[in-house]
């Protein structure tokens, strides 16, 4: 019996509430809705899903380190705002010896100065960004690819 190897989905801050607001930046798609686009596309590569959403830092950090330990097989980020300001983010993920790919709904480099730099990129295996949650799609079937 073979079993599959699963990967972590991470979204940070405030992404709990997407489908609510801002629709012109962030869509109509829903937390949930991303999930379900997550697992489908992970089946076809016979992979499941490990999903959290938290607006922790450090929750954040506990979850990479899970799955450090868990021996997870890749990781999805979506930070969030703390893409944009935790060091401790970046220095757990830099422990990761899976491939992880950032991710954004938005084209964070079109927007505010503040959005264009982000710590994670550096460490990241790499980065989809500006395509709504079809993003999510793109970075599970990259992921696939790597492992
Ligand atoms: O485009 C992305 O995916 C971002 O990571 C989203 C973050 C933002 O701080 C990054 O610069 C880019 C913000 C997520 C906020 O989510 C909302 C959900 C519903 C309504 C308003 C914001």
């Amino acid at each position: 019996m073979t079993t599959e190897a699963e990967i972590l989905v991470i979204n940070g801050p405030n992404l709990d509430r997407l489908g609510t607001r801002q629709p012109e930046i962030y869509g109509h798609t829903t937390l949930a809705d991303i999930e379900g686009i997550c697992r489908d596309e992970a089946a076809l590569h016979g992979l499941t899903c490990r999903m959290m959403q938290s607006s922790d830092e450090g929750e954040i950090v506990q979850a990479i380190h899970r799955a450090i330990d868990d021996k997870i097989a890749g990781i999805i980020i979506n930070a969030g705002a703390y893409t944009h300001t935790s060091v401790a983010i970046r220095d757990a993920l830099s422990m990761v010896e899976a491939p992880v790919i950032e991710v954004h709904i938005s084209n964070i480099y079109k927007r505010e100065e503040f959005r264009h730099h982000s710590y994670i990129s550096g460490v990241a295996t790499g980065v989809i960004a500006g395509l709504g949650p079809v993003s999510y799609r793109l970075a599970v079937t990259a992921l696939a690819s790597h492992i």
